[in-house]
């Protein structure tokens, strides 16, 4: 008889999920270490949510009492499509392109959880994708879904490091995934060398005081750092350089979630067009999308500090 695992398995590949590992709901004590450690240097910025509640980070049974397993995915969220050169625009990062992976991937892992929990009546999770704070790579990771980059971003075999990563702590026993997947950077250099800010401060560890993502997604100044705003390389809403250059992209294939497809004006969106956005406009053009997390005010910041950059 098949089990449940395998079960599992297979309806999450049939929703759509391209990768899917489980594993004991343990605490993440060498992970987390490292996150303390992080957190300690300041490399967070001013992201000060991640500093609360360090604890329930590494441990999923604090999210979620009864836990067990943790059910990992990846979803593919790569669309073949390229930016415009051009200093009227500005570079929107892969992840943005599309709807709001959150919105995508709960909806999915919602299904899966319906599905489990149809099996088995006394089954209940938690689903996860930045909702709960949990450690995504580690977890993936530890499913063996990939290793960790350089550029501190999951890379699978088959489809790079163009993936989400979500998860199910599920209440359940299941069979556990026993190897991860080696580290298969070797000695390439390509994503520390290629980051404008040297913001991958070591292998594995960026500090996001630096990063141009950091910056115009996260930062909530009226300002961006000069440092930032003289080495944009045009982008507007996040930086996917230290991707682009990875030469494990080269297995980028495109995702079947059509929802991952860019909406209009949203791989190089037009500078003056934003910046003439209106609290009303900002709202419709950017329902369930990912860029909205910026603001209308963040979005505009970074327009602007584009146009004067440009004109250098
Ligand atoms: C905070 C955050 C950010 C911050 C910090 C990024 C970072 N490097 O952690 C900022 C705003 C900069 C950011 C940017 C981006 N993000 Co982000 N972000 C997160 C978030 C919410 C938490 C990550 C976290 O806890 N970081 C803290 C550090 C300590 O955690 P960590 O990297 O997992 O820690 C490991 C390593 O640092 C390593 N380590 C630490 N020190 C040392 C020392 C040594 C010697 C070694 C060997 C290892 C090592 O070990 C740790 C444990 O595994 C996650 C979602 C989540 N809930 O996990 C998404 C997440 C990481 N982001 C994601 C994405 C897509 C991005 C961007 C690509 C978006 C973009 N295009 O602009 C960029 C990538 C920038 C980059 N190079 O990392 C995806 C990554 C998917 C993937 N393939 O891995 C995630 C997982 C969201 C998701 N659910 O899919 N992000
Ligand atoms: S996202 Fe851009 S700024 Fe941040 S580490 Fe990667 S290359 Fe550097």
């Amino acid at each position: 008889m098949e089990s449940l695992s395998h079960k599992i398995k297979q309806k999450a590949i049939e929703i759509g999920f391209d990768k899917i590992g489980i594993v004991r709901a343990e605490s993440l004590i060498e992970e987390g270490g490292k996150l303390d450690e992080w957190l300690e240097k300041g490399f967070h910025a001013s992201m000060k949510w991640l500093e609360r509640e360090p604890e329930k980070r590494k441990n999923p049974a604090m999210i979620f009492p009864d836990a067990k397993s943790v059910v990992v995915v990846a979803l593919n969220y790569f669309t073949p499509h390229k930016h415009e050169e051009s200093s009227a625009k500005g570079k929107v990062s892969r992840y943005a392109w599309g709807d709001d992976y959150h919105d995508v991937l709960k909806e999915k892992l919602r299904e899966l959880l319906s599905f489990i929990k149809s099996i088995d009546a006394a089954a209940d999770g938690k689903i996860c994708v930045d909702t709960a704070p949990m450690m995504d790579k580690a977890w993936a990771i530890r499913a063996g879904l990939g290793w960790l980059g350089k550029h501190s971003n999951v890379i699978t075999k088959e489809f790079g490091s163009w993936i989400f990563i979500g998860e199910i702590i599920l209440n359940v026993e299941l069979e556990y995934e026993t190897e991860t997947i080696a580290d298969a950077c070797g000695t390439c250099t390509k994503c520390l060398d290629a980051c404008p800010t040297s913001a991958i401060v070591a292998p594995y560890v960026v500090d996001s005081k630096a990063c141009i993502s950091y910056a115009t997604i996260e930062l909530r100044d009226s300002e961006l750092p000069g440092e930032i705003t003289e080495n944009l390389n045009g982008w507007l809403y996040g930086c996917d350089i230290c991707q682009d250059v990875c030469p494990w992209n080269r297995f980028e294939k495109p995702t079947t979630e059509t929802r991952f497809e860019p909406r209009p004006d949203n791989v190089s969106s037009d500078l003056t067009a934003i910046l003439a956005l209106s609290p009303e406009t900002y709202a419709a053009k950017f329902r369930r999308s990912a860029m909205k997390r910026t603001k209308l005010g963040g979005l505009q910041r970074n327009a602007k500090a584009l146009k004067i950059n440009g004109k250098k």
